[in-house]
């Protein structure tokens, strides 16, 4: 369901427009949320013997390099469309991986189980975007965004919407794979085009994330995981406990704590010994603004072994090292998603905008997520007022203290 209060315009609206605790509390009742999950099919994801999509009904797309469609039998890689088909199953249903077609359908199909909505960015159709009302598949609708060995750089307006999806709220799965892995051929490689993407962005910030992919071609199998609490969300999550990877040609990262503290590698490679450091990292999360990043440096423990039957495809996800892929992909998966649970709470007296009016200086994001509120309780017979346009995304709420005030001059949109 999906709730939005307008407010109207300034020549209909009166002057001052007092929200009231209980018209607020009655919107949100009719409201629910569930966690969606988009994975992108738009970086040539399907290119070559690669079939990273969750399911695709048409096979009709050649990657020349960027996408096309066509009858001939040069087009055959996986079209993945929006909703996969049969419809998803109900949360807690098992079915096998191959109910949809494409080699992340296990993944997928794992997510359905968890009770996430899951969907794809289309190849054709689908724009990289955040804050963006007019793609009805704006990031902002999602609490997560799965690339899988993107093969087709970011453009800088795709760059700034991903950091912006991230720094409010968003969980980025970036997965890599090994150097010189260019599959359709326009010279650029899912590692290059990862540090691309924070190396060469609007924020002037390199490396946001803390840390960049090596380029590197690496095939092992590690049981270096890095000492980490016994309650760490990726080694110790609630799909079960990883305790190996295996990298089928894959690469490594390096990451620098002195630009994001936050950046934790959990798997390093054999060669180190000590499991810690900041060199020879194969998964590791992070965090940057109010969002979560985790990155893996090979496709291959995506790879369900099924899908494109043109592909040569690999049981990588529950067939190398089992359990261990479908648990850290899912622990992974489970931590991008789960909430974080923040409350802003404006305590001042006047413009919503100003940050000497929220308690602590902070000011609550502008499409704020789910798991997150605002509670507005100004200073005795002072007012809170609304001057800029707040979206309050489903499973988010804002409540009024009793007894005191939201003037509302901009817009709240509440799903
Ligand atoms: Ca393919
Ligand atoms: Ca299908
Ligand atoms: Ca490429
Ligand atoms: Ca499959």
């Amino acid at each position: 369901m999906y709730c939005n209060i307008q407010f109207p315009d300034r020549a209909t609206r009166p002057l001052f427009l007092l929200i009231s605790f209980l018209l607020l509390q009655g919107i949100y009742a009719d409201c629910f949320s569930q966690v969606k999950i988009l994975f992108d099919a738009t970086k040539a994801e399907t290119a070559g013997s690669a079939d990273w999509v969750i399911d695709a009904d048409q096979h009709n797309i050649q990657w020349n390099p960027s996408a096309i469609v066509c009858s001939s039998s040069a087009c055959h890689q996986s079209n993945a469309q929006r909703i996969p088909t049969p419809a998803q199953p109900l949360a807690g249903v098992a079915t096998g991986e191959t109910y949809w077609n494409g080699a992340l359908s296990f993944w997928g199909l794992d997510c359905a189980y968890k009770g996430y909505k899951v969907e794809t960015l289309p190849a054709i159709s689908g724009r990289i975007t955040y804050g963006d009302a007019a793609n009805a598949q704006d990031l902002s609708n999602y609490k997560a965004f799965i690339v899988c060995e993107p093969n087709i750089p970011f453009t800088a307006a795709e760059k700034t919407a991903l950091l912006d999806f991230v720094n409010n709220g968003g969980g980025l799965f970036m997965v890599s794979d090994h150097d010189v892995s260019d599959r359709n051929n326009d010279g650029w490689d899912s590692p290059h085009i990862w540090n691309d993407l924070m190396q060469v962005n609007s924020t002037q910030n390199n490396n946001p994330f803390g840390f960049i992919f090596d380029y590197a071609n690496v095939s092992e199998t590690s049981t270096k995981v890095a000492g980490v609490a016994a309650t760490d969300s990726i080694i110790h999550g609630a799909w079960g406990n990883v305790t190996r990877v295996k990298w089928s040609n894959g690469t490594t990262m390096t990451i620098d704590p002195g630009v994001n503290p936050y950046v934790k590698p959990v798997i390093y490679r054999t060669s180190v010994s000590s499991a810690s450091g900041n060199t020879g990292v194969m998964v590791l999360y992070s965090r940057y603004g109010q969002g979560k990043i985790v990155a893996i440096g090979d496709s291959s423990p995506c790879d369900d072994g099924s899908g494109d039957t043109n592909d040569a495809l690999f049981t990588g996800y529950n067939g190398d090292v089992t359990p261990n892929h479908r648990n850290l992909l899912m622990n992974a998966t489970i931590w991008l998603v789960s909430n974080d649970k923040k409350t802003y709470t404006f305590s001042g007296n006047g413009n919503w905008s100003n940050s000497v009016n929220w308690l602590g200086g902070k000011v609550p994001p502008l499409i704020l997520p789910a798991g997150d509120s605002i509670i507005i309780d100004p200073v005795v017979n002072g007012t809170c007022i609304l001057d800029v346009t707040e979206h309050i995304a489903a499973g988010a709420t804002i409540s009024i203290a009793t007894g005191k005030n939201l003037l509302v001059p901009g817009t709240l949109n509440i799903q």
